[in-house]
């Protein structure tokens, strides 16, 4: 059965300070593909495209983003999806868009952020594996949310 693990709110600290990197040792545990199984689930519940391991109240490096078509980005790619661990965003464009976003920790608030249209990014997978790959346009923006999430960072603070 699908665990659903409550949401940290804005102004809790979790949300506020540095998530730690997945040690080696960790990659390929049941307590990593649990974690991720969890996060995954409460994504959906919330009807989320995107969430981070400290919103739910775990400060580790984890994300998942999960692009679908919807009505403030109705032309945003359908994307299964993608857990990366121990993300980095190696280059962002010097172009930006503006582009309206929503947070599982800020119920009731949406916001106009400028982000970088396009980036590149190095994660690892459950098992452990680098990949280097790039985003654009809405998916590019999830991403930068939820990188944001583990430096502490709110699309509020962005505002
Ligand atoms: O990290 C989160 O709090 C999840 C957040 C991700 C996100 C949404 C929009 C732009 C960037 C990142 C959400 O999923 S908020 C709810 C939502 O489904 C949504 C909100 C605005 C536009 C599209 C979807
Ligand atoms: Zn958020």
């Amino acid at each position: 059965m699908a665990v659903i693990l409550p949401v940290a709110q804005r102004g809790e600290a979790v949300l506020a300070i540095t998530a730690a990197p997945v040690a080696e040792t960790e990659f390929g545990s049941e307590w990593l593909q649990q974690l991720t199984a969890a996060l995954h689930a409460t994504m959906l519940e919330r009807n989320g495209v995107g969430i981070a391991a400290p919103q739910v109240y775990i400060s580790k490096r984890v994300i998942i983003v999960a692009s679908r078509s919807n009505p403030r980005y109705p032309d945003a790619p359908e994307m299964d999806a993608v857990v990366m661990v121990n993300p980095e965003i190696l280059s962002f464009s010097d172009t930006t868009l503006w582009g309206e976003e929503g947070c599982l920790s800020v119920p009731n608030e949406r916001g106009e952020v400028a982000r970088a249209e396009y980036i590149r990014v190095r994660y690892q997978t459950l098992s452990g594996e680098a990949v280097e790959t790039a985003f654009s346009g809405f998916p590019a923006r999830i991403v930068q949310h939820e990188v944001d999430h583990l430096n502490g960072v709110l699309f509020v603070d962005r505002l």
